[in-house]
Formats: structure tokens, C-alpha cells, sequence
């Protein structure tokens, strides 16, 4: 079975990868590169194609800003499958934007810093890798430079998001509280993405209004990061994307001394990190429901909401031993029963979790992959070893999903796959999944 599933998800890649020496993360649904998808897609090749895996983080960071911002969609080329499309976003509003490649003017929860490290790794500490690292590191470096020092409003070591989109978990029930504080326009617009996919399984029209709304507000500043983070009605700190940024802070720290060099850059990195790590801890973390939440700047609140991102702080090494205990019970309790897969993307024991819709509760692999790599560092084992194996069968009696239903029997019995199929990251991801056995 692994020798095959591996060989589909070659497939899946090879189909999806374009002659820019980038991937696609779906043919139709999502036709351009996206930042956190290309990150994990190099995990995937790395394992049978170093070379490939190597463009792809270089097409990505030659769409760097000249303030070291790396946006969450590239537009390498048009396409009238997606919408909103380069002439929406409209990057070139910012001064200091790419002046080679069109883009978004929003980012996505930064993974290079381990994606690069991971590479190394996978390479079996190839100098090849090691001197592609050592071309490229700088630049994720400016990357978390421009997040500390544009995105740290409080200087807490913990970074801003204004965008569900820049969440990644973008439809997230957990939003839904911040929709309310804003009134936008009835936009009119053609959406694509409900012509790939059942319109179900996706956002609803006027959750796109507002998402439309709040980037017109960013337009409106010129994407100037001072003012959004005075104007935009959505601005939250995430416990997924501050847990990636610490822990690609870890790997770039290790790596700048592999490289014997950069050590004013990993001690700026180091006294960041230890800021963040104890942000997350005091403000981020949630005693009574033993999880990380996602804290509201406008309302100055925690949402209450449990979610797969509630526990990617493992993977950052974020908790305390103790803590990462009531993490567990949380992660068993909630979202371990016997009759479900792990892990769903939302709370299932809360009225708002859906099992077909989006981030509102299928299982990404992406997430299961980030839990995996959390568990592991903690010493579960056990549970580690149940996400890795649930993941694998998921994709091999549903083939390569974009998302998955957590519940082990459906009592609608329809699919229990949805989304895109033949979706890049479940493909690379289980490669390296696969290459853990
Ligand atoms: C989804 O997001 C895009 C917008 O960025 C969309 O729905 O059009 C999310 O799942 C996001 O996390 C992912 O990176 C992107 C491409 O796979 O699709």
C-alpha cells in the first residue's frame, strides 16, 4: 500500500506543478501559489526530488517585498479560474512591494523557517541543501524581522493577523464574532471557488463580503501596516500563526549556526522568541478550557473557541510539561472519541462545529501534520502515532482530499472527503508521513 499511495501522490504534485518552478495547490480551485502551501509542498518533494523542492521555496521568496513581507498568494500569471484576482488585491499600492510579481497584500502563517530546516534534514545534511539554505536564509529572516517590527503592537512578542485569511483556517466558526462588528457593502462579485467545489463545503457569500470588506480598508491605506493596525475591524493574535513563527524562529537560530554565521541575527531572533514564547503563555493560553486561544485586539478578548490551532503550540515547544498535559486531556476529551479521526479543525462538541464545511470542523492534513510533529516533541508518542495512522487512512480510502469528515461512520453516508481533490499538501504530506514508517 505505501509503495502505491506514494506513487499517486507523486502524481498529485507532478500534475500540480508549473513551469515557473512553482505548485498549484488544486487545478481550477486555487490556480496560483500560495505561501504556506508551497512551504509544506517542498516537505513532499524533498523526499524524491531536492531540486524541486528548492525552486519551489525560491519562486516563493523572489516574490518578496523590499520590506521583507512575503505575501500569501503570487500571481505568477492570470487566471479567470479564482477570484479575487491580482486586480482586487491590487499589491502594487504598497510602496515597497514586488516590482517583479504580483501579489496579494496579506500573508500566511510563516512556516519557511522549518521548512528549511526540514530540508536539510530530509537531504541527510546534503551541502547542496546546506548552501541553498545559506542563499535563501536571510530572506526568511527580514521576513520575521518585518513581523516583529510591523506586526508587535504591544511588543509582546507576539504578532498580528488582520485577515481570516492570513489565518490559513479561513472560514473558522471562531470569526464569527468579529463579523458582527462590521457592516460591509452587499458586494457584487462572481465567486469561482463554488463552481470547483459544492458551494456547501465553503464560505458563504456574505462571509465573502466581509472579507472583501476588510482588505478595502487596507487598499484604502495603501496596505500600510501602522494604519491597518489602527483601522482594520479584524486584528487577532492566532496561536497557529505565532506558534509557526517561533517555531521557524528555532530553526533559523539552529541553522544560522550551521552556517557559522548570523549571530546578531539569531540573537535578535532568540530574545524575540523568548518574548513570545511567554506571550503565548500569559496571554494566548486558556486555563479553564486547557488550550491556546485566539485573542481579539478590538474587543480585547480571548475567543472561546477550541480549535486545531489551539494546539500547534506544541509544536513550538511552547508549554510547559504540565501544560502540554492539559493540552492532551483537552485534544482527547474533545476531539479523541473512539468514532472520530483526528483531528478535526473545530471544537466537535460545540454547536458551531460542522463536518463538511471548511475550517469548521473536516480534518486537514496540514494541521494533523503540525499536531503530529507537537505530540512527538512532547513524548506522546502514542497519540502521535494515532494522527500519523489516521491521516494514512484517511487518504488511502478517500483518495487525496483537500479535507476530510472526522466522524468514522457518517450517518448521512455521502463522501467523506470534500473540498478539491488532488490537493498538493495532503499529497507531499503524506510522503512524509509515509517516509515516518
Ligand atoms: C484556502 O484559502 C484560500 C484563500 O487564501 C481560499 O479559500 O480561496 C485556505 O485553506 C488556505 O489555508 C490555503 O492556503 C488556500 C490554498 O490551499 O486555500
Amino acid at each position: 500500500m505505501k509503495e502505491s499511495l506514494v506513487k499517486q501522490a507523486i502524481e498529485v504534485l507532478e500534475n500540480n506543478h508549473q513551469d515557473g518552478g512553482f505548485t498549484i495547490p488544486a487545478q481550477g480551485l486555487y490556480p496560483f501559489q500560495w505561501k504556506w502551501d508551497s512551504g509544506f509542498i517542498a516537505i513532499g518533494y524533498a523526499h524524491y526530488d531536492m531540486g524541486k523542492a528548492m525552486q519551489e521555496l525560491a519562486s516563493l521568496l523572489n516574490a518578496q517585498w523590499g520590506n521583507g513581507f512575503i505575501p500569501h498568494i503570487v500571481f505568477h500569471y492570470d487566471s479567470d479560474t479564482y477570484f479575487p484576482g491580482p486586480d482586487f488585491h491590487r499589491s502594487q499600492l504598497h510602496p515597497l512591494a514586488s516590482k517583479k510579481l504580483r501579489s496579494t497584500g496579506l500573508v500566511q502563517p510563516p512556516v519557511l523557517g522549518f521548512v528549511l530546516e526540514k530540508l536539510y534534514e530530509v537531504s541527510n545534511r546534503n551541502p547542496t541543501v546546506l548552501g541553498f539554505i545559506d542563499d535563501q536564509i536571510d530572506k526568511v529572516y527580514e521576513n520575521h524581522v518585518y513581523f516583529y517590527e510591523n506586526r508587535d503592537i504591544n511588543n509582546e512578542g507576539l504578532v498580528y493577523i488582520y485577515h481570516n485569511w492570513e489565518s490559513g483556517t479561513d472560514n473558522s466558526p471562531m470569526w464569527d464574532d468579529i463579523w458582527p462588528t462590521m457592516n460591509p457593502p452587499e458586494y457584487e462579485f462572481e465567486r469561482k471557488d463554488t463552481t470547483h467545489v459544492d458551494p456547501s463545503q465553503r464560505p458563504t457569500k456574505r462571509e465573502y463580503d466581509h472579507y472583501l470588506y476588510i482588505i478595502e480598508i487596507a487598499k484604502q491605506y495603501n496596505y500600510d501596516d501602522a494604519k491597518i493596525a489602527q483601522h482594520s475591524p479584524f486584528l487577532v493574535l492566532d496561536p497557529l500563526f505565532n506558534a509557526m513563527l517561533l517555531r521557524s524562529n528555532e530553526a533559523l537560530i539552529k541553522l544560522y549556526g550551521l552556517l557559522k554565521r548570523g549571530e546578531g541575527k539569531a540573537q535578535y531572533l532568540k530574545e524575540k522568541h523568548a518574548l513570545g514564547v511567554q506571550g503565548m503563555n500569559t496571554k494566548l493560553y486558556h486555563e479553564s478550557s486547557g488550550a491556546y486561544l485566539h485573542f481579539d485586539l478590538r474587543s480585547n478578548t480571548l475567543l472561546p473557541y477550541i480549535s486545531s490551532s489551539s494546539f500547534a503550540p506544541l509544536y513550538a515547544g511552547v508549554p510547559s510539561g504540565e501544560r502540554a498535559q492539559q493540552l492532551i486531556q483537552t485534544l482527547k476529551e474533545k476531539f479523541g472519541g473512539e468514532d472520530k479521526y483526528l483531528c478535526a479543525s473545530f471544537d466537535p462538541t460545540h454547536e458551531k462545529f460542522n463536518p463538511k464545511k471548511y475550517w469548521r470542523g473536516p480534518v486537514w492534513i496540514n494541521m494533523n501534520w503540525i499536531i503530529y510533529q507537537g505530540l512527538k516533541r512532547y513524548g506522546f508518542e502514542d497519540l502521535a502515532t494515532r494522527v500519523k495512522n489516521e491521516s494514512i487512512e484517511l487518504v488511502a480510502k478517500h483518495s487525496f482530499y483537500e479535507y476530510f469528515d472526522c466522524r468514522k461512520v457518517n450517518p448521512d453516508g455521502d463522501s467523506n472527503a470534500y473540498g478539491g481533490n488532488n490537493f498538493s499538501w495532503t499529497a507531499s504530506l503524506l510522503i512524509d508521513f509515509l517516509n515516518e514508517d
